[in-house]
């Protein structure tokens, strides 16, 4: 087992509805340490590039408005697996089918309104950190 990082980001719903301090709390409970965090507004190509692996998908469109919708918390986690436990501590893509006890169980209720997102794999993790969170954005009004 390997220190590894991975890119957690509370979406335009969770900033929005005041969850940026439950859903931090949950991954600092847990035991595992930040080593990033910044609030912004995703640019369009930087979503596109984020969820490019999804591109073909009929819910692409919603999913890219949804995204830039509104200000987002960027996030490193870093720590001995954490990639895997972190999507454990979310949940479900689809809120109704996550466990009572992971974000998306206790928090929400819709696939496209499920309030956090975390890395699927430690590559990437490293690929996310490397666009969404170490990306200068010059426009930083939210
Ligand atoms: P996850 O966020 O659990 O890694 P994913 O990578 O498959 O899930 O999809 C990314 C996001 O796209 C997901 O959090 C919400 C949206 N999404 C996925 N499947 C969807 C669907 N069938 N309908 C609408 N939105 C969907
Ligand atoms: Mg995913």
């Amino acid at each position: 087992e390997q220190v590894e990082e991975t890119y957690i980001m509370v979406k335009p719903d969770g900033v929005q509805r005041g969850l940026v301090g439950e859903i931090i709390s949950r991954f600092e409970r847990k035991g595992f340490k930040l080593s990033g965090l910044k609030l912004f507004r995703c640019p369009r190509e930087l979503a596109e590039e984020h969820y490019k692996d999804l591109q073909s998908k009929p819910f692409f469109p919603k999913l890219i408005e949804y995204i830039t919708s509104g200000p987002v918390v960027c996030m490193a986690w870093e720590g001995v697996g954490v990639v895997a436990s972190a999507r454990k501590l979310i949940g479900s893509t689809n809120p109704l089918q996550a466990e009572p006890g992971t974000i998306r169980g206790d928090l929400a209720v819709q696939t496209g309104r499920n309030v956090v997102h975390g890395s699927d794999s430690p590559e990437n993790g490293q690929r996310e950190i490397g666009t969404s969170y170490k990306t200068q954005v010059l426009v930083f009004q939210t």
